[in-house]
């Protein structure tokens, strides 16, 4: 049995779990919780990394000794530390505005094509390839507000002062350990990654300007990062494990699937929609469709699509000022069904706003009346999620030609009841819901099974999660042709 700390850190919460793993047990306890989110300062919006760090060791301390520790985190963001390891500025937000047209210019160095054949990525504005390209200086704000004095930091912006790169959950296990490395699950989220080499690649670092020292070498999920030293407080000694770094590649670890034919959506800040595959599908159907293929934990695929996911229902509590879902949910469960739609993946969502307001917006562009209550809102952000769920699941299974028989859905949002029918509903499928701390989970079983305990494959992980863990299923009801209709009127016939 073991007994391990994982720090999971999602865009909207972070948490210390103290984890115990054994031959029949999978327990998790929380320990600590603490907020997460973007923070404005002069016109940039950063995470707040210290706040972070030193929640984590709070959390760290007060669950004891522990065998190991693992920290996953959301993907594609980054400290640059210099030569002498200090952190050169504060972690700047994926969803800060400084890569607005940054696609295109770096597009005009390396085709769309290119790009997709080596790394299989779907293009998202924030991938870490564009951050970097806003980084070097000469596109974007560089993040100086008119209103704060411009300070000149020399050609090529902070990247030429930098040393190295480290993802967020490396650079907190840098400053628990000392010890520099590139896990490989969130590394494949940057961009720079080739998905076939397995390797960074050099080809696309040459071409964006990134200096390829920056890139520290990679580690594998299981690989012993280094161990705890003594000016943080803790247990010095304590080994600090690689997990599946990237918290979707730990939470897709953590599907209670018994075969291959499920597909899964890791529900919270965002829906990651797919499937989990052996190789990357590469194809210009993948490509044009947007498709990701991201490293998982012992070399799967994870074949996905962001889909916005309840970061819009989250930004319209946060406008309300309501934090009673329950009761939102509820209202919006008796509010009439398909009144209005919306695009749940329109750029207009994706940063921090009002979003009340942008879903009024753009129900009164697309010829709607815009949802008169709240609950006709919460009802249209939860079918319009359902009706992308749908979608993308549809063209995975094509495009990847492997049919399923389940949905898993994962995480926080498998909780919301409403959503869960409607995405079963709207699929055809049946769901089954939970657990909800998957990424947590994921995190602490990718530790145990490297400190020894026999767990073997993910099939092994997976069946113990299934025995462990009470799971909620949805059959689908309703008419399919009322959401055939929806899918038309929302996308457009196909
Ligand atoms: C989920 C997630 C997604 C990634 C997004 C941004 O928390 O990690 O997988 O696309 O956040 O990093």
């Amino acid at each position: 049995m073991k007994r391990v700390a994982a720090v999971d850190l999602g865009a909207s919460s972070g948490r210390v779990m103290l984890g115990v793993v054994g031959s029949s047990q999978l327990e998790l306890t929380e320990i600590n919780r603490f907020w997460n989110g973007p923070v404005g300062v002069g016109g940039t919006l950063y995470w707040d990394v210290l706040h972070l760090y030193r929640s984590m060791l709070d959390g760290l301390r007060a669950a004891g000794p522990v065998d190991g520790i693992g920290i996953d985190s959301w993907a594609v963001d980054y400290g640059l530390l210099d030569s002498s390891g200090r952190l050169l500025s504060n972690p700047v937000h994926y969803r800060d505005a400084r890569t607005d047209g940054v696609i295109d210019q770096v597009l005009a160095r390396v085709s769309a094509t290119e790009l997709y054949e080596i790394t299989g990525l779907q293009q998202l504005p924030f991938n870490t390839i564009y951050q970097l390209a806003a980084e070097s200086g000469g596109v974007g704000s560089a993040g100086v507000s008119p209103s704060l004095p411009a300070r000149a930091v020399g050609a090529g912006g902070l990247l030429g002062q930098a040393a190295t790169l480290l993802m967020i959950p490396d650079l907190l296990g840098y400053w628990l350990t000392g010890s520099i490395g590139a896990e490989r699950t969130n590394a494949s989220t940057t961009q720079l990654y080739d998905v076939r080499a397995r390797a960074w690649s050099e080809v696309l670092a040459a071409r964006v300007g990134v200096p390829l020292g920056l890139l520290p070498e990679l580690r594998e999920p299981g690989d012993l990062v280094g161990t705890v030293w003594p000016e943080t407080g803790l247990a010095a000694g304590t080994p600090v494990v690689a997990v599946g770094s990237h918290d979707t590649a730990s939470s897709v670890v953590a599907v209670p699937a018994g075969d291959e034919r499920f597909a899964y959506i890791s529900s919270g800040t965002w829906s990651l929609v797919g499937l989990e595959l052996e190789e990357p599908v590469l194809t210009d159907e993948a490509r044009a469709a947007n498709f990701t293929n991201e490293g998982g934990v012992d070399g799967r695929i994870r074949f996905l699509r962001n889909v916005m996911g309840l970061w819009i229902l989250q930004e319209c509590q946060r406008v309300w000022e309501d934090d009673d879902l329950e009761g939102l949910l509820r209202d919006a469960a008796g509010a009439p069904a398909f009144a209005v739609l919306i695009d749940p993946d329109a750029p207009e969502f994706l940063a921090p706003g009002n979003m009340p307001a942008r879903i009024d917006e753009h129900c009164r562009a697309t010829g709607q009346e815009p949802p008169r209550s709240r609950a006709a809102a919460v009802r249209c952000v939860l079918e319009s999620l359902a009706l992308a769920y749908r979608r993308t699941l549809r063209e995975a299974q094509t495009i990847a030609d492997r049919p399923v028989d389940v949905l898993h859905v994962i995480g926080g949002g498998s909780q919301n009841e409403l959503l869960c029918q409607l995405t079963a509903d709207a699929c055809g499928l049946p769901v089954l819901a939970g657990p909800v701390e998957a990424s947590a989970l994921g995190n602490v079983l990718v530790q145990a099974r490297a400190l020894g305990e026999p767990l073997p494959d993910l099939g092994a992980m997976r069946a113990l999660v299934r025995s462990t863990h009470r799971l909620r299923r949805y059959e689908p009801q309703g008419k399919p042709a009322d959401w055939d209709a929806a899918e038309s009127r929302l996308f457009g016939a196909r």
